[in-house]
């Protein structure tokens, strides 16, 4: 077979943001959309580092997702890729693609998912590159990705390769007189190896089928990734009855539901834990690297206060006994709980830009192994992505070694550090340029010298500000400076409010209005985070003239 090259031209906004390039499906089925996007990345790769490399290949199922493996592979053999590993079917859940470039020694990976967004027809599709740590390449690499589709002319292809997907094994093609290798592999093995050898499976089998108390949980997988990997995990690996994974068959659209695991998405999850009748409940995103966890009766964890808890008890996973826990980070707008265990326990801790990309460096150089993000992120240096079944396991292992409850374990957490309140306002699909302006204004105000020192007076309660930015971050490692990452004002008694614009919106704008505030005094405790955070909200609300400006009275969404 011969490849062949086509003309092309730049298409505009093929900027990837947060995590990869995000659009609707109609906008990569566009003419030469998905095309440049992907000659974009093996340009930027380079020639030297692109012929005979092995890449990883799959996604989370949605639409758009098996035409997209066909030209990823058609593409890649005509710039002289050596070997493809794909996913059967095409699947792979993000931390699975982490997990096997990492094992089999990839050169990179290309992860087709738009995550938590919508799919199907009219839903989102996205592209991501992976570096050969596992995780997703840093800004270095994607803004030279975006660079080449501004001046691509042309891409090559190979237009009579054709690969059957669908079922495992190795296949050999000579391509341009080269060996050109794909092999398709099962999406679940490898992963769920490694799993095996971070947790004790026999301990958590024996806890979740004890005769005499059982311990009930549920999994609901939102029709994404997760559902072969959970039935796998939990079925065949831990004995459990099939009925415990819902929604585990995944779905090119998922359902036409938003595979988002937080309070407003997975409601369905909320409701049947109300019931009482399972001690722990999990929801995983289309993906599969976001987590939410609930309690009995439906007891909700903050994903702030998750990744604190396992830091916490990182003792009771046997992977943590191994290597110890060097160190812990947190994205900016995540609660500060991580930071109380990390000052208790004697350990360094990193503030990094929200988006996975910005750990990487530090698991790389050794200096972190727990972190995690607001959005229901919660990971470790097993991988280079977040990743929700390994937060899951985390939290049973935990569960199974201190025999309590949720509920008890996050209380007996408060008692010990303190309680960070959190809580994070999603303003979704607001105009564009209304949001534009409220970030402005609010830049302006925040860096006005006399902003420190101001006082805002909510009721009864009263801030002063102690420090108001937009966040900037550097690298400890490559010392790459990331700018603008979030406006942020804190108050001197370390309350915070922060806002900031999504990057993996697909149109409009998306406000997030994060709080954060700590309570020591345990008799707060149990008191609603609505409640206690109300002042702030208000304030927050006030300051920035966000209903005045978007229109919007309520948000989209409340965690
Ligand atoms: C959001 C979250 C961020 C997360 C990112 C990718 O980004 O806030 O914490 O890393 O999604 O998550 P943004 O820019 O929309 O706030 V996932 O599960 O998409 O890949
Ligand atoms: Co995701």
């Amino acid at each position: 077979m011969d490849s062949t090259t086509i003309k092309s031209s730049p298409i505009d906004g093929q900027k990837p943001g947060t995590s990869g390039l995000r659009k609707s499906v109609v906008v990569f089925q566009k003419k030469h959309y998905t095309e440049n996007f992907v000659q974009s990345i093996f340009s930027a790769i380079g020639t030297d580092v692109v012929t005979g490399s092995t890449l990883v290949v799959g996604g989370d199922g949605r639409y758009f997702m098996t035409e997209a493996v066909e030209l990823i592979t058609r593409i890649a053999a005509a710039n002289g890729v050596g070997k493809l590993l794909i996913g059967q079917n095409g699947i792979l859940s993000t931390p699975a693609v982490s997990c096997i470039i990492r094992k089999r020694s990839a050169t990179g990976g290309i992860i087709l998912t738009a995550s938590h967004n919508p799919g199907g027809p009219n839903g989102d599709f996205g592209i991501k590159y992976n570096i050969s740590n596992g995780g997703p390449a840093p800004e270095s690499v994607t803004n030279k990705i975006f660079e080449c589709t501004k001046t691509i002319t042309e891409y090559k292809t190979c237009p009579t390769l054709d690969v059957d997907i669908s079922s495992t094994g190795i296949k050999e093609y000579q391509v341009d007189g080269k060996k050109f290798v794909v092999e398709i592999i099962d999406s679940v093995s490898d992963y769920v190896e490694y799993m095996k050898k971070i947790f004790n499976f026999s301990e958590l089998k024996a806890y979740l089928s004890n005769p005499t108390k059982p311990f009930k949980i549920v999994a609901d997988a939102m029709h994404g990734v997760v559902g072969p990997y959970a039935t796998r995990i939990f079925c065949d690996e831990l004995g459990l009855p099939i009925d415990i994974c819902i929604n585990c068959i995944p779905k090119n659209d998922f359902g036409g539901h938003h595979p988002d695991p937080n309070l407003t998405y997975a409601a369905d999850l909320v409701t049947l834990m109300k019931k009482g009748i399972h001690a722990f409940g999990a929801a995983f995103d289309g993906d599969g690297d976001r987590n939410m966890i609930l309690g009995q009766n439906g007891f909700f964890v903050n994903p702030s206060d998750s990744i604190a808890v396992i830091a916490a008890n990182a003792s009771c996973i046997p992977y943590f006994k191994n290597t110890g826990v060097k160190g812990l980070a947190r994205s900016m707008p995540t609660s500060g709980a991580l930071d109380r265990v990390a000052i208790k326990d004697g350990l360094q801790m990193f503030e990094v830009p929200t988006g996975w990309k910005f750990f990487g460096n530090l698991m790389d150089a050794n200096q972190l192994s727990l972190c995690g993000e607001e959005s229901f992120g919660t990971g470790s240096d097993h991988i280079r992505e977040k990743d929700g079944l390994w937060a899951v396991l985390a939290w049973l292992s935990i569960l199974a070694s201190r025999k309590l409850t949720i509920e008890e374990i996050m209380k007996e957490h408060w008692s010990k550090y303190g309680r960070n309140f959190f809580t994070r306002y999603d303003y979704e699909n607001v105009d564009t340029e209304a949001a534009q302006t409220m970030m402005t204004n609010l830049r302006q105000l925040v860096e006005e010298p006399k902003f420190v020192g101001r006082s805002y007076t909510e009721g009864s309660k009263s801030y002063i500000v102690k420090l108001g930015d937009d966040f900037e971050y550097q690298d400890p490692i490559d010392k790459s400076i990331a700018m603008k990452q979030g406006l942020r004002i804190i108050f001197e008694d370390g309350s915070r409010i922060i806002f900031r614009l999504s990057g993996t919106g697909s149109s409009g704008a998306t406000i997030r209005l994060y709080v954060d505030s700590f309570e020591e005094n345990v008799q707060f405790h149990g008191v609603m985070a609505s409640e206690m955070l109300k002042p702030l909200v208000a304030i927050a609300l006030r300051i920035s003239q966000l209903e005045q400006l978007t229109g919007r009275q309520s948000p989209t969404v409340i965690t």
